[in-house]
């Protein structure tokens, strides 16, 4: 039974297992730490790396602070509860005014009295006046302490992370629910003791009698609770929240609740929550009933509802965004939802295991949880992610003393997302073949003399291209929804403009103005013959284009450096590496060249002599040359609001 966090068994497999060479999404910044729990940034830049025997070490321009002379030294203070235990000294939050005030926030275990092995320590201290790099350890104010149960086996689950709400201003700690296996004294679901609980509290408040160094929120949910429920508790349910964070743009709270036997865990409170949440344990792990697996719940209150199947009633509690089962990993870290630099990979929940050494990505662009693996092994043991100002991520790794920063412009887009891109784009691939194919259709018909190729083409609505284009993007909508800045995930955001840029450069691409302009009426012989090459030409010059779209589309999404319509037109150009000028320029091009000037003499078939100025940008001469050309059939079914409507007047009424 796995009840260790931290468990000796665990290192030496993760020791021999790790140690492969960082990947270019990892920037080693240090090897140096001495077992780093933690990486916090006050807002200044500079990194503060919590080491577990009680020190901390500032991390800035590459260079970690003299172990000799750290930013602060608890480590008399600290126990971390031996070979299995889970203590130490866990992590730091700054406090909203560190730059003024100069406080900041520790949890550490010490050892625990009347037979409890571990007292969780929550306390503040001050920054030197005058030395930003070093602490005043004589500060210290304890805010709240937690003692173990009682017994040496309640050495694990002390939880570890304190943090700052971004909206409230208010210190959030989650507590373990105070060790062994399997909560034998249904901590976690007790509301008279914070064990299995995160708390809420006031750091700037006091209750002078029984607690002075901090108040209770009035707007907590057992605030004024007259039944032994602790006023402090935010949410209860938890097994080891051992890392949770906000999401500094959403305020969404993310927790990593490590599972028992069955199932690793995160939950995703919303920022339009009031608290009160039951998260489960021990009466599910994740998403199973464990009331089942352990026989009843023992010790637990009366008021709790269990569970005896999977299937069973879920009322009253709040299962995870996912778990996922121990063949995948078996110690949840909670990591950060990413705000940094690289905005194709915003809004995605980054976060790691511990056990099986892998940094995860949470990818959900359809709506149903989707864990990636991002890095499996190249850290030995990740036990935190931190944020810095700039939102960038850092992973720590306790066994190998590393700190890195993820770097996301270096990796491909989840594959979920890829797919639904790739499939977007073959969606316009359809839609370039089929256009290719109603011209030459439309040809055959006309050389047939039963109908004439513009009355075929404006039968097929000559704007079809377009339609087919917004219904693709409406249907994309949704899965693009992720990409943010590109076109797609405008239109899901409702921007209309964004979408008919997308749209508009889509049919570009695929040169629908310039198919319709060379399908004219096939008066011989010799202009069908021309018209099937000049088709043929078109084809080809479509397939180019096609070709051309996908690749800047598909490779600049993977890459990210395709973020917005103008990225990709750009990539397109006006020549995309010669292939598109080569294939469908109509002076230069085959059109030109092979076709046009030998074997076709009728009008309408050289372009470039019979059309000069058909050009979308000059409506009036376009309606000109349609109407020189017999195409005024066409011309009126464009309507009066599209520019290429604006002068069909030259065209007899
Ligand atoms: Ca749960």
């Amino acid at each position: 039974m796995r009840q260790a966090l931290l468990c000796l068994a665990l290192c030496l497999g993760l020791a021999a297992r790790g140690a492969r060479a960082a990947s270019s999404f990892l920037e080693q910044l240090t090897n140096q730490a001495n077992n780093p729990m933690y990486v916090a940034d006050p807002g200044d830049g500079r990194l503060f790396v919590v080491e577990r025997a009680g020190t901390i070490r500032i991390l800035s321009g590459g260079m970690l602070q003299d172990a000799n002379s750290p930013f602060l030294d608890v480590s008399s203070k600290v126990d971390e509860g031996g070979g299995s235990g889970e203590g130490g000294l866990l992590s730091i939050a700054f406090d909203p005014s560190f730059g003024t005030n100069r406080r900041f926030f520790v949890v550490y275990t010490r050892t625990g009295t009347g037979g409890s092995p571990l007292e969780t320590v929550i306390a503040s201290y001050l920054a030197l006046d005058g030395d930003p790099n070093h602490a005043d350890t004589s500060t210290e104010k304890i805010l709240i302490t937690q003692l173990s149960p009682v017994g040496a086996e309640f050495v694990n689950h002390k939880g570890g992370n304190l943090q700052f709400g971004p909206n409230d201003h208010l210190l959030y700690y989650a507590y373990g629910d105070g060790g062994s296996g399997n909560d034998p004294l249904c901590n976690a679901q007790d509301g008279t003791t914070l064990l299995g609980k995160m708390i809420r509290i006031d750091p700037n408040g006091s209750d002078p009698n029984a607690h002075p160094n901090y108040g209770i929120p009035a707007d907590n949910p057992f605030a004024s609770a007259t039944d032994g429920t602790r006023p402090e508790i935010w949410a209860r349910g938890l097994r080891n929240p051992f890392r949770y964070s906000f999401d500094r743009t959403t305020g969404d709270l993310w927790i990593g609740d490590v599972g028992q036997n069955t199932k690793e865990e995160v939950d995703r409170q919303p920022a339009s929550s009031h608290g009160g949440e039951n998260y489960g344990w021990k009466i599910w792990e994740g998403d199973t009933c464990n009331a089942a697996a352990l026989g009843g719940m023992t010790n637990c209150p009366v008021s709790v509802t269990s569970c005896t199947s999977d299937s069973s009633p879920r009322d009253g509690y709040t299962f995870p965004v996912i778990d996922y089962p121990h063949s995948v990993g078996n110690v949840v870290i909670g990591g950060h939802v990413y705000r940094g630099a690289t905005a194709a990979w915003h809004g995605r929940y980054i976060f790691a295991d511990f056990g099986f050494g892998k940094i995860f990505v949470l990818d959900d662009p359809n709506g149903t949880p989707k864990l990636e693996v991002l890095s499996d092994g190249d850290v030995s043991g990740p036990v935190a992610i931190g944020e810095d100002h700039d939102g960038e991520l850092y992973v720590v790794g306790l066994y190998d003393g590393t700190i890195s920063k993820l770097h996301f412009e270096n990796l491909s887009l989840p594959k979920a997302q890829t797919k639904c891109v790739v499939k977007l784009n073959q969606d316009f691939a359809g839609l370039a073949d089929f256009e290719s194919a109603r011209i030459r259709s439309c040809l055959a018909k006309g050389a047939t003399g039963k109908t004439t190729p513009s009355a075929c083409l404006a039968q097929a609505n000559p704007k079809l291209s377009k339609l087919q284009a917004k219904h693709a993007a409406d249907d994309a909508a949704l899965c693009m929804a992720a990409a943010p800045g590109f076109g797609y995930a405008g239109a899901a955001a409702g921007d209309q403009a964004a979408l008919d840029a997308e749209t508009n450069l889509a049919a570009d691409v695929f040169g629908g103005d310039l198919d319709t302009a060379v399908v004219t009426k096939a008066t011989d012989r010799n202009t069908f013959v021309c018209q099937q090459s000049v088709a043929k030409s078109v084809a080809s010059c479509q397939a180019v284009r096609r070709a051309e779209f996908l690749r800047c589309k598909v490779t600049g999404l993977a890459k990210a450096t395709i973020t917005s319509v103008q990225d990709l037109a750009d990539c397109l150009g006006p020549d995309a590496k010669g292939r598109i000028a080569r294939a469908c320029d109509p002076a230069t091009g085959p059109l030109a060249a092979k076709v046009i000037p030998k074997a076709c003499t009728s009008r309408g078939v050289d372009l470039a002599a019979a059309f000069p100025g058909c050009d979308e940008s000059d409506p009036g001469a376009l309606a000109q040359c349609l109407a020189t050309a017999g195409e005024c059939e066409t011309c009126r079914l464009f309507d009066a609001a599209d520019a290429l409507g604006t002068g069909c007047s030259v065209c007899p009424p």
